[in-house]
């Protein structure tokens, strides 16, 4: 689980639209300290359809599993996510990606 203040910093930090950062996100959300399995606990919640990826629609989503009234993510914001973590270019985000990208943040 995470800190609430660090939840609400991390939210604070990106509450302009266009401000989202992925990077930045998990950092201040204390994400890339954590163990693999937690990562994946993660990647979980945030594949909501349990693809094994997390897609679009579930990436413009991404803040609301960390606060259920957080706002969505622009198009401008997914798709700097998607080229941030997508490596394979196949337009989703595998568990390898994700987790790579967690712990470069
Ligand atoms: C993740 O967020 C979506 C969109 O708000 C929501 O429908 C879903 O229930 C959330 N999943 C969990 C496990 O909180
Ligand atoms: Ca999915």
């Amino acid at each position: 689980a995470f800190a609430v203040s660090d939840i609400t910093s991390a939210l604070n930090a990106c509450k302009a639209k266009d401000s989202f950062n992925p990077k930045m996100f998990f950092k201040a959300v204390g994400l890339s300290k954590k163990t693999p399995t937690e990562i994946e606990k993660v990647f979980n919640i945030l594949d909501q359809d349990k693809s094994g990826f997390i897609e679009q629609d579930e990436l413009q989503l991404f803040l609301q599993n960390f606060s259920k009234g957080a706002r969505t993510l622009t198009a401008a914001e997914t798709r700097g996510f998607l080229l941030e973590g997508d490596s394979d270019g196949d337009g989703k985000i595998g568990w390898e990606e994700f987790s790579a990208l967690v712990k470069s943040s």
